[in-house]
């Protein structure tokens, strides 16, 4: 997949912090290669699924060095729940809560994001080494833009309608797939328009948010249509509601939160086999060895195309490349 220049994107300032040698761990990461894995992190009392698990800053430090060693390339970090519904902490709050881990995480070499959608927090992330800014606002926030541009952080444009407060309620699509392409193409355009560069942007569909359920699996199973975009995908299923109803008990409760990793290695698996940058996920592991079992999977499918020219792939099974 090739990507354009940024209609006035000039360089920025230099290669993000967080790499001491000079590299640019992101850029290494974007570079042509498996699924990647991202673990997340979340320092927060109220996160619908490890809410409460790292409020105190060494057991998330401890939580993000164990997903590195079980295989995630990256991991985000989070201050502030986005639960549908969840009330908003102030900046200040938010700040506390991510900065002694991620100065920690970055101290020990591992390359950070900083799940925020606003710009405080984000500038005192970007000064303790992260390198990546996860903005679930689908870019609302221009100082956020602006701050990431100047600095050249590399950025997650997540498509979402309104806060997580009252988002369900705007979970209202003609076509759910084409209006959230279309809607992303517009927020981009105004991404590339604050200066930020086309090569340090990541795409997200954002399942989950402002989504009903039946609209998350219209989006995983049409990710071919964000293609146009030319930006490489970002795609969070872990443990999320609409996994919760699909496994839903005879009476309908849904599956609980701490019994929908399976279903979540599922998702994990398909997306690596679509090609997806990278997804988002709370167990790591797991997810690491889906990649690892997709990508021998591939290996032994074109070994059998080399071997086998004229033998044609079955329709839907071909290999989309890098999305
Ligand atoms: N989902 C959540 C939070 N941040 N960021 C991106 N880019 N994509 C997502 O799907 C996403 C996100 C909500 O899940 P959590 O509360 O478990 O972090």
């Amino acid at each position: 997949m090739t990507a354009g220049t940024a209609p006035g994107g000039g360089e920025p300032a230099g290669v993000p912090s967080g790499a001491p040698d000079g590299t640019d761990p992101m850029a290494r990461l974007l570079a042509p290669g498996p699924t990647r894995v991202m673990g997340i992190v979340n320092v927060t009392p109220d996160s619908f699924s490890d809410g409460g698990t790292y409020a105190e800053a060494a057991a998330a430090v401890r939580a993000g060095l164990r997903m590195v060693a079980d295989g995630a390339d990256l991991v985000d970090v989070g201050g502030e729940s986005t639960r549908p519904g969840a009330a908003r902490v102030d900046a200040a709050e938010e700040r506390r809560r991510v900065l002694p881990v991620i100065e920690r995480l970055v101290a020990a070499g591992v390359t950070v994001s900083v799940d925020t959608t606003r710009a405080a927090v984000a500038e005192a992330a970007l000064d303790a080494g992260a390198v990546l800014v996860n903005d679930v606002s689908a870019a609302a926030d221009p100082d956020l833009l602006a701050l990431c541009a100047e600095r050249g952080a590399y950025y997650v444009l997540m498509h979402a309608r309104g806060e997580s407060v009252d988002m369900a309620k705007r979970a209202h699509y003609g076509d759910v797939v084409s209006d959230v392409v279309a809607e992303l193409r517009e927020r981009l355009a105004a991404v590339y328009a604050a200066g930020i560069r086309t090569d340090r942007v990541i795409l997200d569909p954002g399942i989950g948010f402002a989504k009903k359920f039946e609209h998350n699996w219209s989006l995983l199973a049409n990710l071919a249509a964000f293609d146009e975009l030319g930006r490489p995908l970002l795609v969070g299923t872990s443990r999320k509601s609409f996994l919760g109803a699909l496994l839903a008990a005879a009476d309908g409760t849904p599956r609980p939160v701490e019994q929908r990793e399976d279903a979540t290695q599922a998702t994990t698996a398909l997306l690596a086999d679509q090609g997806v940058w990278a997804v988002r996920v709370h167990a790591v592991r797991p997810a690491a060895d889906a990649v690892r079992v997709v990508e021998a999977w591939r290996r032994a499918r074109a070994r059998q195309r080399e071997a086998t020219p004229t033998r044609r792939t079955p329709p839907g099974h071909d290999d989309p490349g890098p999305r």
